[in-house]
């Protein structure tokens, strides 16, 4: 499950990478910098859901507050999609985005001390 959550953050930090019209690259110490602001070696919930937050921004290319299929294509596939539209309307609110990021970071969180190392 760690895999999975730090793929996640990958998809996020390539997307923002795109957005931003830098070169996307394997995830680096910078990015993992990014992440880890406090610098002491683990992803807290606050530095994960911080970092997600302005991610939902990046990948909300019209600005509309909510996240279509079509801007998170490269993030989620359909099945993930639908698991993550909790109000099945189509479209990914920002509550509904950080509700299914924050899940992933407790299931990776195995210790269930709020840190991610
Ligand atoms: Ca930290
Ligand atoms: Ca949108
Ligand atoms: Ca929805």
């Amino acid at each position: 499950m760690k895999k999975l959550i730090l793929v996640t953050a990958f998809a996020c930090f390539q997307a923002v990478a795109v957005a931003a019209q830098n070169q996307p690259a394997a995830m680096n110490q910078g990015q993992m910098d990014r992440l880890d602001r406090n610098r002491n070696g683990a992803i807290d919930q606050s530095e994960y859901q911080a970092f997600m937050t302005s991610a939902f921004v990046t990948l909300d290319k019209n600005k509309d507050g909510s996240l279509r299929s079509e801007e998170v294509g490269q993030l989620l596939n359909k099945q993930q999609f639908a698991a993550t539209d909790a109000n099945r309307d189509g479209q990914l609110s920002q509550n509904e985005f950080l509700n299914r990021v924050m899940a992933d970071f407790k299931a990776a969180d195995r210790s269930g001390d709020g840190n991610l190392q």
